[in-house]
């Protein structure tokens, strides 16, 4: 980023709100804190007949997952299976238990995931006001540890943007707003309130998935766009989680100034709000527009990657 870029980032968030300290000098799970007990009895209250949905998408897939420009898919290895017992490099356990065991590598960005509140930063400040540097070698600060130990469970609501538009999936670099959020919801007849957790749907990751749309060069995807009025929205919404079906949960820039995810900065960064991308919401979407209702109870949690930026997780939504 040019001199120029940071000083219009500085400028485009100079007056937009940021919640450092309000929990605390040492607080490192941020907008999480709004999930209550009460907020937890508040999505408990959704469920009306036990249907369930996992909102992961599958990693390790032989023709290679989708992820942001710049990464590789997961890779997965068999590391004992029946073949090795054939050929003499397993032995059975003692009473002849054979097993298969397997091997997974990949960025804790890749697939469902959640992102740490540290992942991302500028001026050398992450959220809270952690140094840059505690990043170094691990993350010491705003990992994905404290999340992973909170869980992100609460009352959740769809708001299926791509069905609001009339389409199956918003196009590359198509953007919307909070206001589109809250014409969806009213249309859809589902009141987001304070605390809810939002689910996005653009129809992205399904396209992804059915080769619809692919990740390159010039990878710009749609998703919701800066504006003041934007982040001053989610900090009134105390909106404690965010999850879409992108890559990245936001447009890749910024239409305006070109500058690349800059919600990171003012939602993740500065008010604290938990990212959760590459979410799989199709299924609920249909579900949700057979029988039109959008809320129900929001459970995830990422995995406990010591130190770790990010961790995958496969939230599951009740209704
Ligand atoms: C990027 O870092 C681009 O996205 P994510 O928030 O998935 O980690």
């Amino acid at each position: 980023m040019s001199a120029t870029d940071a000083m219009t980032l500085r400028r485009l968030l100079a007056n937009a709100p940021k919640r450092w300290g309000h929990w605390g000098a040492d607080d490192e799970i941020g907008a999480l804190n709004y999930l209550t007990p009460d907020e937890v009895k508040r999505g408990l209250a959704t469920v009306r007949d036990g249907r369930t949905f996992t909102l992961g998408v599958p990693i390790g897939s032989p023709e290679g997952d989708a992820v942001f420009p710049g990464r590789w898919p997961a890779k997965h290895f068999m590391v004992a299976d029946k073949a090795g017992f054939e050929n003499g490099h397993w032995h059975p356990l003692p009473g002849g238990l054979e097993f298969a065991d397997d091997y997974v590598t990949g960025f804790a960005q890749a697939g469902t995931h959640c992102d740490a509140l540290g992942h991302m930063w500028f001026d050398d400040t992450l959220w809270n006001g952690f140094p840059a540097s505690s990043t170094n070698g691990g993350m010491t600060t705003a990992g994905i540890m404290p999340i992973a130990e909170r869980g992100i469970v609460g009352r959740g609501v769809l708001l299926d943007i791509a069905r609001f538009r009339g389409k199956p999936v918003l196009d590359r670099a198509e953007t919307f707003s909070h206001h589109d959020l809250m014409d969806c919801a009213r249309a859809q007849g589902v009141e987001i309130l304070p605390r809810s957790i939002l689910l996005i749907r653009t129809g992205w990751v399904g396209a992804l998935a059915a080769g619809q749309q692919s990740v390159g060069n010039n990878y710009w995807e749609p998703g919701l766009t800066f504006s003041l009025d934007l982040v001053r929205w989610f900090d009134a919404m105390q909106v404690p989680c965010l999850v879409t079906d992108t890559l990245a949960n936001e447009t890749t820039y910024d239409p305006e100034t070109g500058l690349m995810l800059v919600l990171h900065a003012a939602l993740m960064r500065n008010l604290g709000i938990v990212f959760t991308e590459m979410a799989a919401l199709d299924r609920l979407a249909a579900d949700c527009a057979a029988d039109r209702r959008y809320e129900g109870f929001y459970c995830a949690s990422p995995t406990k990657v010591s130190k770790g930026t990010g961790g995958s997780t496969n939230p599951v939504f009740i209704k």
